[in-house]
């Protein structure tokens, strides 16, 4: 019950953080269909970039990273069956974690850090903003202490049992983390904390952008782990038949370790004074990181199908309508699979060196993770929030019908966005910009059609999104009815004991991650600090 709490409470957050960073979105996408409502938020937020910065920051990295804290832990204890480590170390993390996002709000809040979650420099923000998330970085390293440390704890009284699925995935994610982490400490801590204090007089953008890389891309994964934890541990008991392959599962979650950081100069395939060689290194580990997700899609491909038919689903596509459409915690679950399939696509296109060029800073890149980030995650969480509040809470979800209509919402105005900001970005569409700005409006009138799709995407998940809030918060407060629930656990087709004991070698994973890590990068960085000019960099500072 304790446990409860705390994973409630990391939940809570999360949707809080949501409700005020999407909430700002349906005022990106209008304003790029040419209607701007940024002056009657005057003068909470006082501009296009302080709201975008805002969106980005609440979303991608609050909404996920608490989410994500209390899911995992979730998932660890109830895989294991074993409760948390340390409930104190739970809460002094959770407390730790809302400083930080009390400093970096704060600092969005106030017009002080308004320089887009990338936080790339010269763009330069308070000292708060960039203390209060290395301050949120550290609490997802006190997590993932407390579930090692859990896990430890279980291995002792269980020394030759596979590890269970759901709690497989949580150490995978978070050992990736830990390690790709280590970029974003470097920026912050060696570059942008001094400089944002004055102690040093300038800063290096290119370095810092390399290191953020390092991070910026496996955070994607950190995202979208967890997400796999749900559709391959979980999804398939919910939609009514088993996973196909549980070593297939474990394989796919154990690639992300040495494959996510050695990919991040695909970022930087246009930034100048890094070698075209390391580039092209790392957009070819970036179709070996596809991998494990072309596995992940035929895995559940292969799981749904079984549940369609266990269903009397018939024919070759007849399994797919059978699916428990009617639960809201699967329907939203397998529109996020459908939504994420074409994100990632767009992913593989972003990677190909020479179509990157084309694409790049250009609308296409939001796209591109409203469909991942915005959909397959964040569609993914909220579909686990319909079956684990009311677990946590022992309070009956308010309104399935409710919770329906918000999943489907929610992929018909992604649907709309994601299209109109992909084509938006073809047709040369800068990011990051003021679109719906007449001048620009007048120079490009095919910008006309792809803008309207994405506000009118964004208008239905703005209707979307306060769906959601609106059944969270009527199951918490106003629900009278017990919730009968159980934490769903995937039989598989085929079990644990065929996954060879390779895969639950942690050090080996490790050490494959640290080898591939340091040979891609460690040139990389090198050359860039043998190039770093604190002279040159007081110009830009
Ligand atoms: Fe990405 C930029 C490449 C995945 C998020 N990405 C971004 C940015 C974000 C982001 C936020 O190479 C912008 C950062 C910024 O502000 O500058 N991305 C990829 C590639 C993948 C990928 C190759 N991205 C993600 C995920 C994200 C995410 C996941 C968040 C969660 N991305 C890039 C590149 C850039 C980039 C470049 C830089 C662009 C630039 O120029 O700036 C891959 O990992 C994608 C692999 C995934 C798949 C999909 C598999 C499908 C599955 C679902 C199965 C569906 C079923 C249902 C079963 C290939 C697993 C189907 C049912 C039926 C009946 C059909």
């Amino acid at each position: 019950q304790p446990e409860r709490r705390l994973v409630a409470w990391f939940l809570y957050v999360a949707m809080l953080a949501l409700s005020i960073g999407a909430t700002l979105g349906p005022f990106q996408a209008l304003e790029h269909a040419g209607i701007n409502l940024y002056p009657y938020l005057a003068p909470f937020i006082r501009s296009y970039y302080q709201g975008l910065s805002i969106h980005g920051v609440f979303n991608v990295l609050v909404w996920t990273t608490f989410f994500i804290s209390g899911f995992l832990t979730f998932a660890t204890m109830s895989g294991l069956k074993h409760p948390l480590y340390s409930l104190k170390l739970g809460w002094i993390t959770f407390w730790i974690m809302i400083a930080g996002i009390g400093l970096t709000g704060w600092a969005l809040f106030s017009d002080n850090a308004t320089v887009m979650f990338t936080s790339y420099p010269p763009l330069k923000a308070h000292p708060a903003y960039y203390l209060g998330l290395t301050l949120v970085v550290v609490g997802t390293w006190l997590v993932s202490a407390n579930i090692f440390l859990t896990y430890r704890a279980w291995r002792r009284d269980h020394p030759t049992e596979r590890t269970p699925l759901a709690t497989f995935g949580a150490l995978a994610t978070f050992v990736m983390w830990d390690i790709a982490s280590l970029g974003i400490a470097a920026e912050f801590l060696t570059l942008l904390i001094p400089a944002s204090f004055g102690i040093t007089q300038g800063t290096d953008p290119l370095l810092a952008r390399a290191f953020f890389w390092f991070t910026g891309h496996p955070i994607v994964y950190f995202w979208l782990l967890p997400a796999y934890v749900s559709w391959y541990a979980m999804v398939p008991k919910q939609a009514g038949g088993k996973l196909f392959s549980d070593p297939l599962a474990r394989l796919a979650l154990v690639l992300f370790i040495p494959f996510s950081i050695p990919v991040g100069l695909h970022h930087q395939f246009t930034d100048p004074g890094i070698s075209e060689a390391w580039k092209m290194v790392h957009a070819a580990l970036t179709f070996v990181v596809f991998f494990p997700s072309a596995l992940t899609a035929f895995t559940l491909l292969a799981s749904l199908e079984n549940a369609g038919r266990a269903r009397g689903g018939r024919g070759w596509f007849g399994w797919f309508f059978k699916l428990r459409w009617d639960d809201p915690a699967v329907a939203a679950q397998v529109l996020a699979m459908l939504l994420f399939a074409a994100g990632g696509v767009s992913g593989i296109i972003n990677a190909s060196y020479d179509l990157n060029l084309m694409v790049h800073n250009t609308a296409w890149v939001p796209g591109h993770f409203h469909l991942t980030v915005g959909s397959g995650v964040t569609l993914t969480f909220m579909g686990i929030s319909y079956w684990l509040i009311p677990y946590l809470t022992g309070r009956k979800l308010w309104s399935r019908r409710v919770a329906l209509w918000q999943a489907w919402t929610w992929f018909a105005g992604m649907l709309l966005l994601g299209r109109g900001l992909h084509w938006l970005g073809l047709l040369g569409a800068p990011r990051r910009t003021m679109l719906g700005a007449a001048a620009y409006r007048a120079l490009n009138p095919e910008w006309g059609l792809p803008s309207l799709l994405v506000g009118v995407g964004g208008g239905i998940l703005a209707v979307s999104l306060y769906l959601y809030l609106v059944e969270m918060a009527a199951t918490i407060w106003f629900s009278r009815e017990p919730a009968d629930i159980e934490v769903p656990e995937a039989e598989a087709v085929s079990g644990p004991e065929h996954a060879p004991f390779l895969l639950e070698r942690w050090r080996v994973w490790i050490g494959a991650a640290v080898v591939l890590t340091a040979i891609g990068y460690v040139p990389t960085v090198v050359q860039l600090l043998a190039h770093f000019n604190p002279v040159a960099s007081l110009r830009v500072w």
